[in-house]
């Protein structure tokens, strides 16, 4: 599939507020989203199972103990390592040779100008004091983030549908230290979970629906969000695993992925993948 970036020209100002509220030239997102569709930002062309060019980044990513010095934004709801990744009906984890982070893996397609898909990577120091506090406010650690990148899907629909169809909002947020890194989901109006090819109903519902979470790419390691594969994964926007409902954080850099601590107690918990699945739902401490 080729590959298609160009930069926002339609917006032309990219400041951003201290109080977190968007500025000018940015996209109108929920509060709880980073701002998005500034001219700094990229945006990946109208496509079904495309995806970026190889995107370098300025600080390295480490994922599962590996360190990534790029990435490619899928726009069936992935940023992968390594490779891009077409597969739109999303498949469980975990699934060997494929090192990806899905904010909502499911079969997007944007031929239809139906919604847009947005990239960059930040040292805006308004981003990185936010991703300071975001983390600081959900891990209860003093982490100083050296780079963020921002990947937002704005209102986009499913394969199969049209410009007039459902639409679903959501952004994967990659905090690193060039150490240690973070993944924020954030969701907005949710509004399917599936395509046409995926088994989905007209209105982008039933079949194989959207799966969200993480996986290392060894054939044993990985992270799935409760209700993910079923049609409850529709609500995700309802709830929360970091006190802001709409919004999941995570540590990914190491053996498992983290997840913060339900009272803030400063320390991480370890979430056991094969454990997590069987319960159906990760485990907290
Ligand atoms: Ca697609
Ligand atoms: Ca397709």
């Amino acid at each position: 599939m080729a590959v298609f970036e160009l930069s926002v020209s339609i917006l032309a100002v990219c400041a951003f507020l201290p109080s977190g509220a968007p500025a000018l030239g940015f996209i109108d997102a929920p509060m709880h989203f980073y701002p998005y569709g500034c001219q700094e930002d990229k945006v990946v062309l109208p496509n079904d199972d495309g995806h970026s060019g190889q995107i370098s980044l300025s600080c390295s990513i480490r994922f599962y103990q590996k360190m990534y010095p790029c990435l490619f934004i899928n726009t069936n709801g992935l940023i992968s390592f390594v490779n891009p990744i077409s597969q739109y009906t999303p498949l469980w984890f975990p699934q060997r040779s494929c090192r990806l982070i899905a904010p909502y893996w499911a079969d997007v397609d944007t031929t239809e100008n139906a919604g847009r898909i947005y990239f960059r990577e930040s040292k805006d120091n308004a981003i990185l004091n936010r991703a300071h506090d975001d983390i600081r406010a959900a891990f209860g650690v003093n982490f100083s983030p050296r780079s963020v990148f921002i990947a937002s899907w704005h209102r986009v629909t499913f394969f199969g549908g049209s410009e007039v169809t459902p639409v679903s909002t959501f952004q994967a947020v990659l905090i690193t230290n060039g150490r240690q890194t973070y993944v924020m989901f954030n969701y907005g109006d949710i509004a399917w979970t599936t395509g046409t090819a995926s088994g989905a109903d007209k209105n982008g519902l039933g079949g194989v629906p959207a799966e969200v979470g993480f996986n290392a790419g060894d054939r044993f390691r990985y992270y799935t969000q409760f209700g993910s594969l079923t049609p409850n994964i529709i609500n995700i926007r309802m709830d929360t695993n970091c006190g802001l409902r709409g919004r999941y954080m995570f540590r990914v850099d190491g053996r498992e992925v983290l997840l913060p601590t339900p009272k803030m107690y400063g320390h991480f918990t370890p979430v056991n993948s094969r454990a997590a699945l069987r319960r159906g739902k990760p485990k907290r401490g």
